[in-house]
């Protein structure tokens, strides 16, 4: 009788433990250079208990609506996340918190993707109970256009509400069922991830599912997710897509990752180290090692793949007074920068100051050479950078603009988001909005179609010197060729007038 009772109990805790929340999607390694067929998307939740085995993922094909059951037929795995353990043994800092990760991961050999690359995703029981869903992602395969959102620095506390208008705007995204093929995230999350035992991240994980559960959510780590251990134990086992175990060593921390959509290879770098200058296990060489081989390899692949954008929470140049980043970020980042330069990044893209801003292309601390008409800028040599970290957050200063600087073109603080479009291989298009008022402030053109044809890539100064030179060249080869069919034909006749000539 007892032991029935405790069967039921066991029963009835383990099923209420067993809510899936934090539905969130990730690109596969398929998009890395692993080129993993395996693991195309990933569907990732947390459940309070550990739950393993209990869950099946369903697949609908958008178009045919044929439907796939997911559970051992592909990837499935379920982690621990035991912070308690992780800090049982600091003196300063103790947290109780556990949660369960569970990971579904959706391969090639899933799906077809010439009959739809759009799915609906149902997450259910072994008992064919819906828990979450259904839920849709689309394949980022598409050839033409690609689109993504790019924000950083929201937190989920709504002390002040700051981040409710983020929120609000991509759950209308989700509703409207707008395509993105990605969400960039320049970092910091929940103000912070670790802090109130991990409640606040394991807040955070709950309520932004409203857009994960919708796009593949590429998260950079920001000083607000690494933890009390400096570990970024929480981000790496919540938000930790694309990285590479054999990286990840006791100092080394996963701090670079690369992928592919469509026609952009994006890069996201970690160089928190570098930035607050404590980098006492000198990993930054590490990654400028690990990013320069990623950039080799991607100007190789550069015909199918145009453009390059760089990610991270740290911008290389900012505005707030007296902030020693903003001031030497230069410097502490230029071992980055020169390999911006070198391999001609289109974008820098980072978080970390609570606006949005766009700087001119800027290297070395001065302006660098481009062309601007109107908001189409073209023959860069050097990356426009520009900063998404207006996601709203209750922490810091959220409405002031910052002093006026050489580099900046136009700065807002209003919360808002950047969406890029690559419209093709020369084309691509960025705007910033501001969520409340769903308004595009800002607008840019990067346009390459002059970098491939070398007489439109000058300014109007080189391209009349290059006529000129063109045309003295035309009429030299010309005179020398009527000179020396002349000669040839007057040869005997007029060899001395011709020498004559030539010398006079
Ligand atoms: C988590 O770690 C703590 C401390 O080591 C341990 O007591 C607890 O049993 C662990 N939880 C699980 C689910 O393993
Ligand atoms: C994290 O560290 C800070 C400062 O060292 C401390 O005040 C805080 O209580 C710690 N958090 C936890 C959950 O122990
Ligand atoms: C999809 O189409 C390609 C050719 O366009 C073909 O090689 C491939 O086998 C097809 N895949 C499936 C799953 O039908
Ligand atoms: C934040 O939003 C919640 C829920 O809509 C509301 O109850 C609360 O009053 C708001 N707080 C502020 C400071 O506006
Ligand atoms: C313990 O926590 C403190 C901050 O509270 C941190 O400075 C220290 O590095 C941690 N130690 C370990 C071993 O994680
Ligand atoms: C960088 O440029 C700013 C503005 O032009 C200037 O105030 C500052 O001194 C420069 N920093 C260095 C280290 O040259
Ligand atoms: C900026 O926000 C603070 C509260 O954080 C408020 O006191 C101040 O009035 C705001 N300023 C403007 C210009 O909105
Ligand atoms: C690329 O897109 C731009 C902007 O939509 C367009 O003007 C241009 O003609 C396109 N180029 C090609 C080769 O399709
Ligand atoms: C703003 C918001 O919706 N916050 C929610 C985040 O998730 C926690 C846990 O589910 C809720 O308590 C908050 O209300």
């Amino acid at each position: 009788m007892v032991f029935i009772i405790l069967i039921l109990l066991l029963g009835g805790s383990q099923s209420q433990g067993c809510q899936p929340y934090g539905v969130r999607l990730f690109l596969g390694h398929y998009f890395s250079y692993l080129r993993n067929s395996q693991d195309l998307i990933r569907v990732v939740f947390n459940t309070e208990k550990e739950c393993k085995d209990q869950f099946i993922l369903e697949l609908v094909d958008n178009k045919l609506g044929h439907k796939l059951m997911i559970s051992q037929i592909t990837y499935y795995d379920t982690q621990l996340l035991n912070m308690t353990q992780i800090y049982e043994k600091n003196e300063t800092t103790h947290f109780t918190y556990e949660t369960f990760i569970h990971t579904f991961k959706v391969g090639l050999n899933n799906i077809d993707l010439n009959a739809s690359t759009t799915y609906d995703y149902t997450i259910i029981s072994k008992q064919n109970q819906i828990l979450s869903g259904p839920h849709r992602f689309d394949i980022p395969w598409a050839e033409s256009e690609q689109k993504m959102i790019v924000f950083g620095d929201m937190d989920s506390n709504w002390v002040q509400n700051y981040s409710k208008d983020t929120f609000d705007w991509l759950e209308n995204q989700v509703k409207a069922d707008k395509r993105y093929d990605t969400v960039l995230f320049t970092g910091d999350m929940a103000y912070d991830l670790e802090s109130k035992n991990c409640q606040q991240g394991d807040n955070w994980l709950r309520n932004l599912s409203v857009f994960t559960s919708r796009y593949p959510f590429m998260a950079a780590p920001g000083n607000h997710d690494w933890g009390n251990n400096t570990y970024f134990d929480f981000f790496r086992a919540n938000f930790g897509s694309l990285f590479l175990k054999e990286y990840n060593t006791q100092h080394y921390l996963n701090d670079f990752f690369s992928f592919d959509v469509g026609m952009v290879h994006f890069i996201q770098f970690n160089p928190i180290k570098a930035v607050y200058q404590n980098d006492i296990y000198n990993i930054t060489p590490l990654i400028v090692e690990q990013m320069r081989n990623d950039l080799i390899q991607a100007n190789y692949n550069r015909e199918k793949v145009p453009w390059i954008i760089v990610y991270t929470h740290y911008p290389i140049y900012c505005a707030v007074p007296k902030n020693d980043q903003c001031i030497n970020n230069f410097k502490y980042l230029s071992a980055f920068e020169d390999m911006l330069v070198e391999f001609k990044v289109d974008l820098y893209l980072s978080g970390h100051v609570h606006t949005y801003q766009r700087n001119k292309p800027y290297y070395k601390n001065t302006t660098a050479k481009y062309i601007q008409k109107d908001n189409i800028i073209s023959q860069y040599q050097y990356p426009v950078q520009i900063i998404e970290g207006a996601g709203g957050t209750d922490y810091g200063e959220q409405n002031s603009t910052y002093p006026d600087s050489p580099f900046m073109e136009i700065q807002n603080p209003n919360h808002g988001v950047g969406i890029i479009t690559v419209k093709n291989s020369t084309h691509l298009y960025f705007e910033h909005i501001t969520v409340a008022d769903n308004k595009v402030i800002d607008s840019i053109w990067l346009d390459r179609s002059s970098d491939k044809t070398k007489t439109t890539t000058r300014d109007g100064f080189e391209v009349a010197m290059w006529v000129i030179f063109s045309v003295l060249i035309v009429i030299t080869g010309v005179s020398i060729y009527y000179k020396s069919n002349q000669g040839k034909k007057l040869k005997s006749k007029l060899l001395e007038e011709t020498v004559t000539m030539v010398v006079t």
